[in-house]
């Protein structure tokens, strides 16, 4: 199991690394925050989320989140965003700007909302359509006004790239490139996350995931959060217990002081 160096002897120093990083969970835990794409366009704008059988739609959770971030006390706070140029890859109507792959099921001038296009430049890549949503600067792409921005919190932009889509906050959705998050986080020593925000069967899910690969302990508060659709909220459930992370109630929460 463990390597032997040029002396022959045995090395610990992965080992070491590995014990000190749990000893820190368990006897230093911090904890963050991240606050997943509560901006206008997926809460009353052209991406809203009205089919999440739990919420009427993504206003509902905003009064949730406030009070967690007033009753709790968070080491850090992150708020991500979703910041595309105007010829993203993911919208609808800029199917027409690409070459399509001739494994597509789809053709530029019948490609719909929710739909799956195989682009073939600038190489072979799958993606889902949404409508135009969170354009860079636009009044769509901000923070809903009703949510509470904190103090000394961390802005997570991602999307940037008009060819890759990014679901997670951590990564791009062909891991290309990765935002600062991760450094950000282990730069304040934050050992747990809690995830809340906008779309629990997308970039909730996606981001909790990668949260969970990078040895983040992940929680995911229900209440806290808005979806899509009942069942991709479901299979998001399944997914996250399966990979490790604890869902919780906002109320379950405990005031982490
Ligand atoms: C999202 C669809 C497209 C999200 C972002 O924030 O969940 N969904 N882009
Ligand atoms: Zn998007």
């Amino acid at each position: 199991l463990l390597d032997t160096n040029k002396d022959g002897k045995l090395d610990f120093s992965e080992f070491k690394t590995a014990w000190f990083y749990w000893l820190r969970q368990v006897l230093d835990c911090k904890s963050a925050l991240i606050v997943v794409d509560m901006q206008n366009d997926f809460i009353d704008g052209s991406l809203a989320v009205r089919h999440c059988p739990a919420h009427e739609d993504g206003t509902d959770i905003i009064p949730t989140i406030n009070h967690l971030l007033d009753a709790v006390s968070f080491d850090a706070v992150v708020y991500t965003a979703d910041w595309h140029p105007a010829n993203h890859c993911s919208f609808v109507d800029n199917v027409k700007l690409r070459e399509i792959h001739d494994t597509s099921k789809i053709k530029a001038d019948s490609a719909q909302v929710m739909d799956t296009v195989v682009f073939a430049s600038p190489e072979k890549f799958e993606q889902k359509l949404w409508p135009t949503h969170c354009v860079q600067d636009s009044k769509g792409a901000e923070l809903h006004p009703d949510l509470k921005v904190v103090d000394d919190h961390i802005l997570i932009r991602k999307g940037l790239d008009p060819d890759v889509d990014s679901y997670s906050a951590f990564w791009d959705n062909m891991k290309k490139s990765a935002t600062p998050l991760v450094s950000e986080l282990a730069k304040r020593h934050i050992t747990d996350v809690y995830i809340c925000g906008i779309a629990t069967d997308v970039c909730v899910e996606f981001t909790s995931l990668d949260a969970i690969e990078h040895g983040f302990r992940t929680v995911l508060i229900e209440d806290a959060c808005c979806g899509v659709s009942e069942e991709g909220i479901q299979g998001t459930k399944t997914k996250l217990k399966k990979a490790g992370a604890v869902l919780v109630q906002s109320a379950e929460v405990p005031d982490l002081v």
